[in-house]
């Protein structure tokens, strides 16, 4: 499959492709709030719901039958590293809100985890061919560790807004918080903008 280079989105927000307070690692870290969750691909399901035409709900094939992307992206994790040149496959947001036929009322989304993490971002954040469903890495399935098997990534936004494990998402009509939103991380979560906390 193809790879699209966007890590040259850095140019919309900034002057430099590293955000400022950030180091460049060739690491990988895992951060996650507790234990890796375990799957059954039989009983997986991927939910969309809130304000939609119609409700979704997605099996595991039909979830990986949808339209998929190969991007190459960069990383930036909040506590201070970036990684540079990770290659993601999945399915565009834009791609799965289509379906689903988003009211004109909706502004913001809410993802959902196995983990019962949640985290949430503007609707206009998320509308962008960059925010994928990642079920691919370099190659390979994406590694449990890093939210296999599918996880959000936001190449635009501090990572702890790609939920792993990601199981879910709401579309709403008035602004919720999710984890670390309620926890003082911030909502717009823009790097270049060092906008680390609320
Ligand atoms: N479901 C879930 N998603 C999550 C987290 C988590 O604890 N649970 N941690 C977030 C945080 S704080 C970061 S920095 C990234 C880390 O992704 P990684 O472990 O693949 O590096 O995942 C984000 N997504
Ligand atoms: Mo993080």
């Amino acid at each position: 499959m193809p790879v699209t280079d966007v890590t040259d989105l850095y140019e919309e927000f900034g002057d430099e492709r590293l955000p400022p307070g950030q180091h460049e690692t060739s690491d990988f870290p895992v951060l996650s709030k507790g234990n890796t969750p375990t799957w059954d691909p039989e009983n997986w399901s991927f939910r969309v719901s809130g304000a939609v035409d119609e409700e979704l709900e997605l099996s595991w094939d039909e979830f990986t039958d949808l339209p998929s992307v190969t991007q190459r992206q960069d990383f930036h994790c909040v506590t201070g590293w970036s990684r540079f040149d990770c290659d993601f496959t999945g399915v565009t947001f834009p791609e799965l809100a289509e379906r689903a036929g988003v009211h004109d009322d909706a502004c913001h989304v809410m993802f959902t985890a196995l983990d019962d993490y949640t985290t949430d971002l503007p609707l206009e954040d998320c509308m962008r061919e960059e925010v994928l469903f990642a079920y691919g890495f370099d190659g390979d399935d994406l590694p449990a560790e890093h939210g296999g098997p599918l996880r959000v990534v936001t190449p635009h936004k501090y990572a702890y807004k790609g939920a792993k494990w990601v199981c879910g998402i709401e579309f709403l009509t008035e602004p919720e918080r999710g984890f670390w939103e309620k926890r003082g991380y911030s909502v717009t979560a823009d790097p270049w903008a060092e906008d680390r906390y609320s």
